[in-house]
């Protein structure tokens, strides 16, 4: 079943303030100027392994932390610098990771594919395509099963829908009624591959009926109709148990990864998604309908850039991480030290014991 509150093609635009425009534009800056320089250090040799952008997605990041609530939870994909940033991850650590250093948000052993950070809802960035559609399912479960009202969002590209997981984890949240949103952000290619490749239809929401989802989709050119969107999809998950799939339409202006030129696409191509960047349409609108000056927005531009330059200086100067505590934080060693991994308190079902890994074991 297809939203029915679902937006109209030429939906009126939603009412917003200068400071309410001024604060989203500023987030979905920040993410920007921060990979900008990312790409940057990349070049130099300061990052190594992958490096996946997510400049011309922004948005998407920035409305789901203003839908959050308290305990909601996020699980994406390994382009995911974007919604560590968005959710309030600390830059430094960002960055310091990205640099493999022990500063870093999970000490400098994920690297750019593998963020994650409980403190502000990010359940983590996941490298197997579709593979964290079901781990998300699970996050979903687990708030129906402890009653805690959180949502799950999970995204994904538009490169996950033919994978079996992303099938397997639909199913069991359609089945089970389980509070969770599923996001595709089709962002047109995966990898070097244009969805019309792999998809005989244009409409990707097409698979949600099958799972009982609700399904939305929206062109993204506008931080505030992503956050309505995304809202009511969550409102649905939180007060009907109701699982929705909602296609993003965007773009990523950069290559798949640092290594792809992405030359599998035209400049007239570029161009025309160019227009549609919610970054600039935003920066147009404070200067034209809301009389921002030049100087003020440059101001705003410099003290973001100063920010994320502060997180370059600061990875660039952190130590790497101790050689010998290469395998630590593999493995629940005593899950009784991390109750919330367990069952609730008066449960029967015993405790999952993992046991200890041992790295020179036969
Ligand atoms: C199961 C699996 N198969 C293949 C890959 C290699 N791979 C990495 S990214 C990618 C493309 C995914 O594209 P999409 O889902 O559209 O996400 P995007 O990179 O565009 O954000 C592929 C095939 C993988 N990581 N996992
Ligand atoms: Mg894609």
């Amino acid at each position: 079943m297809s939203d029915p509150e679902g937006a109209r093609p030429h939906a009126p635009p939603i009412p917003r303030t200068k400071e309410e425009l001024l604060r989203l534009y500023r987030e979905m800056l920040r993410i920007r100027r921060f990979e900008e320089l990312a790409a940057r250090a990349y070049t130099q040799g300061k990052i190594s392994g992958f490096l996946h952008l997510y400049i011309g997605q922004e948005a998407i990041a920035v409305a789901t932390k203003e839908v959050m609530r308290p305990g909601d939870r996020v699980v994406t994909t390994y382009r995911d610098h974007g919604f560590a940033l968005a959710l309030g991850s600390d830059p430094k650590a960002c960055m310091a990771e990205l640099f493999g250093k022990k500063t870093g948000l999970v000490g400098g052993k994920g690297g750019s594919m593998h963020f994650f950070d409980r403190s502000v809802g990010l359940w983590g960035g996941y490298a197997i395509v579709g593979g964290h559609v079901p781990v998300a399912a699970g996050h979903a479960f687990a708030s129906k099963y402890l009653g805690d009202g959180a949502v799950t969002f999970c995204f994904m590209g538009e490169g996950a829908l033919p994978i079996g997981a992303t099938h397997e984890g639909f199913l069991l949240a359609g089945l089970w009624k389980l509070p969770v949103v599923y996001v595709i952000e089709n962002n047109q290619y995966a990898m070097g591959t244009p969805l019309s490749r792999t998809s005989p239809v244009d409409d990707l929401t097409v698979r949600g009926p099958v799972y009982r989802f609700v399904t939305d989709r929206l062109v993204v050119r506008d931080v505030f109709e992503v956050r309505e969107h995304l809202a009511r999809a969550a409102r649905r998950a939180r007060e009907q148990q109701q699982p929705c799939l909602l296609e993003l339409v965007t773009y990523r202006f950069r290559g798949h990864s640092m290594s792809d030129p992405a030359k599998y696409r035209t400049k007239d191509e570029v161009a025309r998604w160019k227009a549609q960047d919610p970054l600039h349409r935003h920066e147009e609108e404070l200067r034209t309908t809301f009389g921002v000056s030049e100087e003020a927005l440059e101001a705003l531009d410099d003290e973001v850039v100063e920010e994320m330059q502060a997180a370059v200086d600061f990875a660039d100067a952190s130590p790497p991480p101790d050689p010998e505590e290469r395998f630590e934080h593999l493995y629940v060693e005593d899950p009784s030290a991390h109750p919330d991994l367990g069952p609730p308190p008066g449960d029967d079902i015993p405790a999952v014991t993992v046991r200890s890994f041992d790295p020179k074991g036969a």
